[in-house]
């Protein structure tokens, strides 16, 4: 199996989860975006986003499609829940609430205020920046009495949810916007970040483009 991945990119996810499940990976660490600076990276996911997961024929490109697939394909239900379980349905759910609700209003807000930062976008950063924050409020709601999304324990939906929580922070989303994590939801995250995997996989990261990545995606918004 291989993993490729960028710093901080949606990719911590599979790397995360590979670090939970304690399998064999080869990882490639690209400088953001690999587009610009490992164009060859192209000629593997011709879409250029990160990540790309490579298991004999398999190839996949979605992040919390490939947490779901690594507890199915190696049967790890110690991070998963089989199809009989009653929480199933949620499990799925918060899977696709990673991305579908949480991580669209972000990528948006991070555009304008981290890409391409001119005044006149500045009012739509914030207005994404918010819409996140209010979308919080089904996990704020869960977290009232919960310390995990289902089953009572960590699950790979923890990890897909946890990756928009921890994208937010390291983003400074919510001072940029004058919001915050309400105390569980501040407390989860913290919870997620105590985990040794985690630990592991953010530290497995090489350096990113920096500012001059930056420079390279607004000439480039292909
Ligand atoms: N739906 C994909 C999105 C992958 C994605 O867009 N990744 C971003 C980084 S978080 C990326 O590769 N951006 C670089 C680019 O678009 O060139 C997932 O959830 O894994």
């Amino acid at each position: 199996m291989k993993l490729w991945h960028c710093r901080g990119a949606r990719s911590l996810r599979a790397l995360w989860a590979l670090e939970e499940m304690g399998l064999d990976y080869d990882l490639h660490v690209m400088p953001f975006p690999p587009r610009i600076f490992e164009q060859d990276y192209l000629g593997v996911n011709p879409l250029g986003t990160i990540p790309f997961l490579k298991d004999g024929d398999t190839e996949m490109t979605e992040s919390s499609g490939i947490c779901l697939y690594l507890v199915e394909r190696y049967q790890q239900w110690d991070f998963g829940l089989k199809v009989d379980h009653p929480e199933y349905g949620n499990y799925l759910n918060w899977l696709f609430h990673s991305d579908a609700t949480l991580t669209f209003p972000q990528t948006i807000a991070m555009r304008y205020f981290h890409l391409e930062p001119t005044p006149e976008k500045q009012p739509v950063a914030v207005d994404y920046g918010k819409w996140f924050y209010a979308r919080l409020r089904w996990l704020d709601a869960h977290l009232e009495n919960h310390d995990w999304l289902v089953d009572n324990r960590f699950t790979m939906a923890d990890i897909a949810i946890g990756y928009a929580l921890y994208l937010a922070d390291t983003l400074k989303l919510g001072e940029a916007c004058g919001r915050e994590f309400k105390p569980q939801t501040a407390d989860y995250l913290a919870r997620l970040r105590e985990r040794p995997a985690f630990q592991r996989a953010d530290a497995m990261d090489a350096d990113g483009g920096g500012s001059e990545a930056q420079d390279f995606i607004k000439e480039d918004q292909s």
